[in-house]
C-alpha cells in the first residue's frame, strides 16, 4: 500500500542501502567494550570447558582437556594458577555453590569439594549419571543451578553422519536434585551447549544449525517441550518421560519450517529466537543474563556467545500472549578463539572461556580466557525491539536525529523462515523485501515506530537501521537485527488514513491492455467456460481461497472481486516462481503503478489489471495442459508474501 511519495523514497532507499554497504561507517565497538587476555601461564592448555567464580572471586576454569584450574586476581596482571583437579572426563560446565564446584563430565554429574583445605580437591561425588556408548560427539553440559537447589544439564547426540541419540537421554534436558533424583525435562536438542535463565528464571537453551535445526536458534525450554531433533523422542516412551510424540510422530516435510508444524504437535517448541546463519554467527553457545547496570544501558537482556564467529551477540526478547520472541543484535567480535562460556566476574567484567579445538574460529588461537569490560562509554545502539499490532518499536540508547529516524529510507526490512527437515541446515526461503508503510518518531527522540504491514508468523524480520543517526550525526553502531515473529499482539493500529491508497487512487492503471489478459470470452468458446472460479481480495492482503483446482486444458472464466479497501491485482504465474515475480515487480519502481506492478516475464501466464477498491475483473483463459502446481499472486507491492494461492492444475 505505497503512497507515490513513498515509491519515490523506496527507489531512493535501494539506492542509498547500496552506498552505505560500501561505506565504512560502523563505529569501532572497541570504543565500547575492550578485550583484555588473562595471561595463561605456559604449559596450560586452558580449553574452557567451564567457568564459575567462588565468593572470594576465584575464578575456576574446566578444561576440555579434563583439569580444573583456580585462577586468583584474574584482572591482574600476573594471576595465580593452582591446577585443583585433573583426570575429569571432558567436562563441559562448572558451577559454584556453597563451597563447593558442580561440573558436568560426559558421563556424571560431579560434585567436587576442597575439604582438607589445601586449595586442591580431595572430595569427587557422583550426583548423577548417565550412559555412554563412546561417541565422540556426546558431549554434556551444566549444571544450571536453579534457585531451588537443582541442576539442569543438557546432552548432545552422538554423531554418525547425522545426529544420533545412542544412549538413553542423548538430546534432552535433565533436572537433578542435590540428592541425585532425576527427571527429564524436555527433548529436542541436537548440540545443546548453552543454557542459561533470564530475569524471570525462564531458561533458555541455544542450538547449533545441523540435521533438523535450519540455523542455530535459541529456545524457551518449559516441561514436556519437544525442540526440534527427533532423535531423542527415542526415549519418550520411558515411564517418566513428560514428551508424549514418538520419532514416527515427526516426518520430513520439505518445505514445512519448524513454526508450522506446531499446528501438527503442539507439543513442538519454535525458537524464541533464530541466530540466522552466518549474518549472525554460525555457532551458538553460552547464554547469560545482564544482571547488573555496570556493563552499559542493556540490563535484563541477555548475552550468546558463538564459537565460530569468535563473538558475542546481544538478545532482546519479550513475552507476547505467554510466548517468547525477540532479536539477536551483534554486540562484539574479535575474540582470540572460540567463544564458548562467559561469566561474570567480582568486577563485573565478563570473562570468556575459548576453545577452538574441532570447530575451527575466526579467532585462531587454539584457547584463550579474555575478560570484556565496559569503558563506560554509551555506544548509540537499538537498545531493544517491541512487536507492535502492525509493525516493530526501535527504542534507541540516545536520541535519534528526528528527520532521518523518520525517513523510511534510513531503514530496510525483510523477512524469510527455514525449512524443517532432515537435511543439515536450510536456506533462507521465502525471503520478501518488506516496505515500510509509515513511521512515527517519538517527541524525545529515544524510539521509533516502524509500520509494516502483512506481518508474517514464523518469520524471521531482518531490521536495518543504516540511515538512522544520532543528533550529533554519527550511526548507530551496529545497525542490525533480526528479529523472530512467534506471536502479533492485538491493539490499536496506526491511523494510517493519510497514507491509505483509496479508490481512484491518481495513477492507477486499471485497464492493462495484454495478450495475457483476456476479458470477452473468446468466440472459439461456442458451449462457454467449461470452468467458473471466483476469487476476492479479503482484508490482510490475502485471497478468500488458498486452493483452486482445474482440469488441465479446460476453458476458465475468472472472476476476481476486490471488496478491500487496499489496491490487488492478481497474476497467473508458473509453479515456484511467485516469489521471484513479486520481487520483479517491486523492482519495477516508479513504472509499477502503470504496468499494473506485472513483470515482463515468460513465467507471468495470465492477469488481471489492477483493481482499485469495490471494483472487478474477469478475464478468461485456457488451463496449462501441463499438470502441477501453478501459483496465483497479488504483486502490488508488499502483498506477494501472504496474497497467494495454489491453482492446481490436474
Ligand atoms: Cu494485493
Amino acid at each position: 500500500m505505497f503512497s507515490k511519495r513513498y515509491f519515490i523514497l523506496y527507489v531512493l532507499f535501494i539506492g542509498l542501502s547500496s552506498i552505505y554497504a560500501q561505506t565504512p561507517l560502523l563505529q569501532k565497538e572497541a570504543d565500547y567494550y575492550t578485550i583484555n587476555k588473562v595471561p595463561i601461564p605456559e604449559g596450560i592448555v586452558l580449553e574452557g570447558g567451564g567457568l564459575a567464580f567462588d565468593e572470594s572471586g576465584k575464578l575456576a576454569v574446566c578444561t576440555r582437556r579434563g583439569e580444573i584450574w583456580t585462577i586468583a586476581n584474574p584482572a591482574s596482571s600476573n594471576p595465580t594458577f593452582v591446577r585443583f583437579a585433573q583426570g575429569l572426563h571432558e567436562p563441559l560446565g562448572l558451577a559454584y555453590k556453597d563451597g563447593e564446584y558442580y561440573c558436568t563430565q560426559r558421563a556424571e554429574l560431579t560434585r567436587i569439594a576442597d575439604k582438607n583445605g589445601d586449595g586442591k580437591a580431595d572430595s569427587f561425588r557422583k550426583v548423577y549419571g548417565w550412559p555412554l556408548v563412546g561417541n565422540y560427539h556426546e558431549y554434556s553440559y551444566g549444571p544450571l543451578i536453579l534457585p531451588n537447589g537443582n541442576m539442569m544439564v543438557t546432552l548432545n547426540l552422538g554423531w554418525i553422519g547425522r545426529g544420533a541419540s545412542l544412549s538413553k537421554w542423548r538430546g534432552w534436558m535433565l533436572e537433578i536434585t542435590p540428592e541425585g533424583e532425576m527427571s527429564p525435562v524436555a527433548v529436542g536438542m541436537r548440540s545443546p551447549a548453552g543454557f542459561g535463565a533470564n530475569a524471570e528464571g525462564d531458561i533458555f537453551y541455544t542450538e547449533n544449525q545441523g540435521d533438523w535445526v535450519g540455523s542455530g536458534r535459541m529456545t524457551h525450554i518449559e516441561k514436556g517441550d519437544f525442540v526440534g531433533h527427533p532423535e531423542g523422542l527415542k526415549w519418550s516412551g520411558e515411564p517418566d518421560s513428560p514428551v508424549k510424540l514418538t520419532m514416527a510422530d515427526i516426518s520430513d516435510t520439505l518445505g514445512y519450517s519448524l513454526y508450522s508444524y506446531k499446528e501438527k504437535h503442539p507439543a513442538v517448541k519454535p525458537p524464541s529466537v533464530w541466530f540466522p546463519h552466518t549474518l549472525m554467527g554460525i555457532s551458538t553457545s553460552d547464554v547469560l543474563l545482564i544482571d547488573h547496570d555496570k556493563f552499559g544501558p542493556f540490563q535484563g537482556q541477555l548475552l550468546v556467545g558463538d564459537q565460530g564467529h569468535s563473538k558475542i551477540m546481544r538478545v532482546v526478547q519479550e513475552k507476547v500472549d505467554g510466548v517468547y520472541q525477540g532479536a539477536c543484535l551483534p554486540f562484539r567480535k574479535g575474540f582470540s578463539s572460540g567463544v564458548l562460556r562467559l561469566a561474570w566476574g567480582p568486577d563485573q567484567s565478563l570473562y570468556v572461556g575459548q576453545t577452538n579445538r574441532g570447530w575451527a574460529s575466526t579467532g585462531k588461537e587454539r584457547y584463550a580466557l579474555e575478560r570484556l569490560n565496559f569503558t563506560g562509554k554509551i555506544p548509540f545502539e537499538i537498545q531493544n525491539i517491541n512487536i507492535q499490532p502492525d509493525g516493530f518499536l526501535l527504542t534507541f540508547t540516545e536520541p535519534v536525529d528526528k528527520t532521518v529516524a523518520g525517513d523510511v529510507s534510513s531503514y530496510s526490512i525483510s523477512d524469510f523462515t527455514y525449512l524443517y527437515r532432515h537435511n543439515y541446515g536450510s536456506p533462507v526461503v521465502d525471503l520478501e523485501k518488506r516496505g515500510i508503510q509509515k513511521i512515527e518518531v517519538a517527541a524525545d527522540g529515544l524510539s521509533a515506530r516502524l509500520y509494516v504491514e502483512g506481518l508474517r508468523l514464523g518469520y524471521v524480520y531482518e531490521i536495518k537501521a543504516e540511515g538512522v543517526q544520532n543528533s550529533a550525526g554519527k550511526p548507530l553502531v551496529h545497525p542490525l537485527a533480526y528479529y523472530t515473529l512467534n506471536r502479533i499482539p492485538a491493539g490499536e493500529k496506526m491511523d494510517m488514513s493519510e497514507h491509505a491508497d483509496h479508490a481512484n487512487a491518481d495513477g492507477v492503471n486499471t485497464d492493462i491492455v495484454s495478450p495475457k489478459r483476456i476479458t470477452k470470452m473468446p468466440a472459439s468458446w461456442t458451449d462457454g467456460p467449461e470452468e467458473s472460479v471466483e476469487l476476492n481480495a479479503k482484508a490482510g492482503m490475502l485471497f478468500d481461497k488458498n486452493l483452486i483446482t482445474v482440469k488441465a486444458g479446460s476453458k476458465v472464466k475468472l472472476t476476481f472481486n476486490n471488496p478491500d479497501d487496499m489496491i490487488h491485482n492478481l497474476l497467473i504465474v508458473k509453479p515456484g516462481t511467485a516469489n521471484r515475480i513479486g520481487q520483479e515487480a517491486v523492482a519495477l519502481g516508479l513504472e509499477g503503478q502503470e504496468k499494473g506492478f506485472i513483470p515482463d516475464s515468460e513465467d507471468v501466464m495470465y492477469h488481471t489489471t489492477l483493481l482499485t477498491p469495490n471494483s472487478n475483473d474477469v478475464i478468461y483463459f485456457e488451463a496449462p495442459t501441463e499438470p502441477g502446481d501453478y501459483q496465483y499472486v497479488c504483486t502490488f507491492p508488499g502483498h506477494a508474501a501472504s496474497m497467494r494461492g495454489i491453482l492446481r492444475v490436474e
